[in-house]
């Protein structure tokens, strides 16, 4: 079993391998996936979508708060922070079996990273992608925007290989660099890829502030089927949705989104103010901010809501192993 599995992703890596030199990516890094904590490969749906431990995903933020604290105090791009974030999502997905690849671009004068992490397996010309941008503000940790996001999807990436996912549709991670730039990391990763390699991308999810301390649960509105994905989640949880109406265009799904490709996410808030109503039906408090340390100093590992990230943590895990099935 594991020797088969060792040999399906050597075979797999080389195939990507071919295609990343296409697209100017680094030399992917293929490694063996650890022991199977079940014996058995599980084919998703959204009946066997795992609970997300939010402890996990708040031990990933931990990491992100040390690394902005041990360089300068923030994750940003040009900074040192920003790789060394990378390099620790990397680190994760190489020991848990995914096939990583790191592209490199330029914006203002400083290298800029995105991390790729595709699964190895499923149906290539039917990818399932979800992203997060990984870089801060220059002027704080940036631990909600977005390493709320980063964080859901680096634990969601390792609960398909915990489950040994054998989905039918390929599945494909995203860390996105220069997003606070102007999304910029993102446009360079759609911009890489051919007419044929964008039309191999079925859906797009994007997870940027999932853990806002004052939370909102607003799903994107861009894709019906993505859109009612989401829906059909929190209606099973009773939790009310609202369209994401904060920022249409302004985070990495829209390059995707621009080259046709159908998009989905969703979103806990910024800096909006939380009406009465919502407060009514969200809890929290009205006419404060959805996230007041937004873009702030103060967006550290207090900045978070743990009940809203673990709920739209499990939504992501849901969103995959429904879509991928
Ligand atoms: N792009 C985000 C903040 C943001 C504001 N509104 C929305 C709506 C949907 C996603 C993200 C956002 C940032 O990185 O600053
Ligand atoms: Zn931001
Ligand atoms: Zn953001």
């Amino acid at each position: 079993m594991r020797m088969k599995h060792t040999r399906h992703t050597l075979t797999v890596g080389a195939a990507f391998a071919a295609a990343a030199m296409t697209l100017g990516l680094a030399a992917p890094t293929v490694q063996a996936a650890p022991p199977a904590t079940s014996t058995t490969s599980a084919t998703p749906s959204a009946a066997t979508a795992p609970d997300i431990p939010v402890a996990n995903v708040k031990a990933h933020l931990g990491q992100f708060q040390q690394i902005a604290d041990a360089n300068g105090g923030n994750r940003a791009h040009g900074h040192a922070g920003y790789k060394t974030s990378l390099d620790y999502v990397k680190g994760k997905l190489d020991a848990a079996g995914f096939t990583t690849s790191v592209q490199e671009f330029t914006s203002s004068g400083a290298t800029g990273y995105n991390l790729i992490a595709d699964w190895p397996g499923g149906d290539t010309t039917k990818t399932v992608m979800a992203g997060a941008h990984l870089d801060s503000v220059d002027e704080g940790p940036g631990v909600n925007d977005d390493g709320s996001g980063s964080a859901g999807i680096l634990e969601t990436a390792l609960a398909v290989s915990r489950d040994r996912l054998k989905p039918a549709k390929h599945l494909r991670f995203g860390w996105f660099g220069a997003e606070e730039l102007g999304l910029v990391g993102s446009k360079h990763y759609v911009d890489s890829l051919s007419a044929a390699e964008r039309a191999k991308i079925s859906s797009y999810l994007n997870f940027d502030m999932i853990g806002s301390p004052n939370p909102g649960y607003f799903v994107y509105d861009d894709d019906p089927a993505l859109e009612k994905v989401f829906k059909d989640y929190f209606t099973k949880l009773s939790i009310p949705t609202e369209v994401e109406t904060e920022g249409d265009g302004r985070s990495d799904h829209a390059p995707f989104k621009d080259a046709g490709i159908p998009v989905g996410g969703l979103f806990s808030g910024a800096d909006y103010i939380k009406t009465p109503a919502q407060a009514q039906k969200w809890g929290g408090t009205a006419g404060k901010a959805f996230d007041a340390c937004y873009h702030r100093s103060c967006d550290t590992s207090t900045n978070i809501d743990d009940t809203v990230l673990g709920h739209q943590t499990d939504a992501i895990a849901y969103a995959l192993w429904q879509l991928a099935s």
